[in-house]
């Protein structure tokens, strides 16, 4: 396709004349120049408007100036609108490229592409909340026509070497108690038995409609939906460390580096909502039944649970930690160590002080410094081998360690 019908088809999906324009306060200089380079992205004809090479550099400059604003402070205090501004801005980057180009080449439509994912990860959905989405979908199949093959051409289930997780003891060694296992029960016996009580509780049997069970073992098939796509990758041991990093990259790079490879770096990406961002993802997956029961009906206005992906390598780590909201961890393939630990528990398994970290435990489950923590023994532990097809419930502030035994992909949604 010629980059200038793919332009067309990119500003067909603008809904109204002002889905670009959010409401708040800009620089007045950079909103000056943000409105130049959205009339010049959006007209017409080149006769209306000459074609502009500088125009790429103005909006590229408007785009860093927004993401100085974006990453100055503290994120929480960050204005919608301003990051409302981050997403329109990189649209209209992705349009002038397109603008200013003469044919679509592979790197061009990365180019692009990048621009979309950045305004996904790091903006916020305006008024006509798909218009990324959407735009990441057509860049997507536009670049799977000029290179359908991708370069790694590895699957889950053809790759025979299984790294094994060092140090980890075999689950039947673990002296605990395992959580109860029920077969795709009913809602009720759902709600009075497990979530009413709070009591975790492995679910089995309720995956198999799940299209992703199928899809997700081969990596071609992430890497044709998603390869170029640009995800979020925690670096290291685990988030606890002092090691620990955060990088930005693409899907198949993760997936050469740190999937495939058995080099024995971790890599996880972890916690990140690629369902929001990759919308071809989200049809693969189905929010259970279960979470549309409430503890509490009446403050409970979500429409959906937070759903978020865990993708990695054999080995990951997610430390003793607990989270604010009921979770169905639900294992697509590979599977998973889970050791958890009631919110009664909390005084014998030490939560680091301060803010950033107090939802995490210090003391390690799996080697526990008993002369640093010496009342952890009073600590009563649940574990839970999580295999493909099957799901946690894990309470609101249950405490949970999770480590992945193979490759593994996870889905967790959170509700309350
Ligand atoms: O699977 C993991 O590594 C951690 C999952 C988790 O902590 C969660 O879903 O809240």
């Amino acid at each position: 396709m010629e980059s200038i019908s793919l332009m067309r088809q990119m500003k067909n999906l603008l809904l109204k004349s002002d889905d670009l324009d959010p409401k708040g306060e800009l620089n007045i200089s950079v909103r000056k120049t943000f409105l130049e380079c959205c009339s010049y992205a959006l007209s017409d004809s080149d006769s209306e408007c000459p074609l502009d090479k500088n125009k790429f550099i103005e909006i590229d400059s408007v785009v860093d100036f927004i993401y100085e604003e974006i990453n100055t402070g503290h994120w929480c205090e960050v204005p919608i609108y301003m990051r409302q501004y981050y997403t329109a801005s990189q649209f209209i980057k992705c349009i002038i490229i397109l603008k200013h180009a003469t044919h679509c080449s592979q790197q061009l439509l990365t180019k692009c592409l990048e621009c979309i994912d950045m305004g996904l990860l790091l903006g916020c959905p305006l008024d006509n909340k798909e218009l990324l989405t959407n735009s990441a979908k057509i860049l997507n199949i536009e670049i799977n026509k000029i290179e359908p093959d991708n370069s790694c051409k590895e699957s889950v289930s053809s790759f025979p070497v299984k790294r094994k997780v060092e140090d980890l003891p075999s689950f039947d060694k673990i002296v605990a108690k395992e959580v109860d296992i029920v077969e795709c029960p009913s809602l009720e016996l759902f709600n009075k038995t497990y979530l009413c009580t709070q009591v975790p509780v492995k679910i089995k049997d309720c995956m198999r409609h799940w299209p992703a069970m199928k899809k997700w073992q081969n990596v071609d098939y992430l890497l044709n939906i998603a390869g170029e796509r640009t995800v979020p990758v925690e670096i290291g041991a685990h988030y606890a460390d002092e090691e620990w990093s955060q990088k930005l990259m693409k899907l198949k790079d993760f997936i050469l580096k740190y999937y495939v490879s058995e080099s024995g770096d971790i890599g996880y990406l972890a916690q990140h909502n690629l369902f929001d961002q990759i919308a071809e993802l989200k049809e693969d997956i189905r929010i259970p039944e279960y979470c549309c029961l409430s503890l509490d009906y009446e403050n409970n206005t979500e429409a959906e649970p937070d759903i978020n992906a865990w993708f990695g390598p054999a080995g990951t780590v997610s430390p003793l930690h607990q989270d604010p909201k009921n979770n169905i961890l639900s294992q697509v393939f590979g599977r998973k160590q889970v050791l958890l630990y009631s919110p009664d528990d909390s005084p014998h398994l030490y939560p680091h002080e301060g803010k950033l970290l107090s939802n995490t435990a210090q003391v390690d489950p799996l080697k526990p410094d008993l002369s640093r923590f010496p009342e952890f023994h009073k600590a009563k532990m649940y574990k839970c081998l999580l295999e493909p097809g099957e799901m946690l419930f894990i309470p609101v502030k249950w405490w949970h360690h999770v480590v992945a035994i193979d490759k593994s992909f996870s889905v967790s949604f959170w509700w309350m």
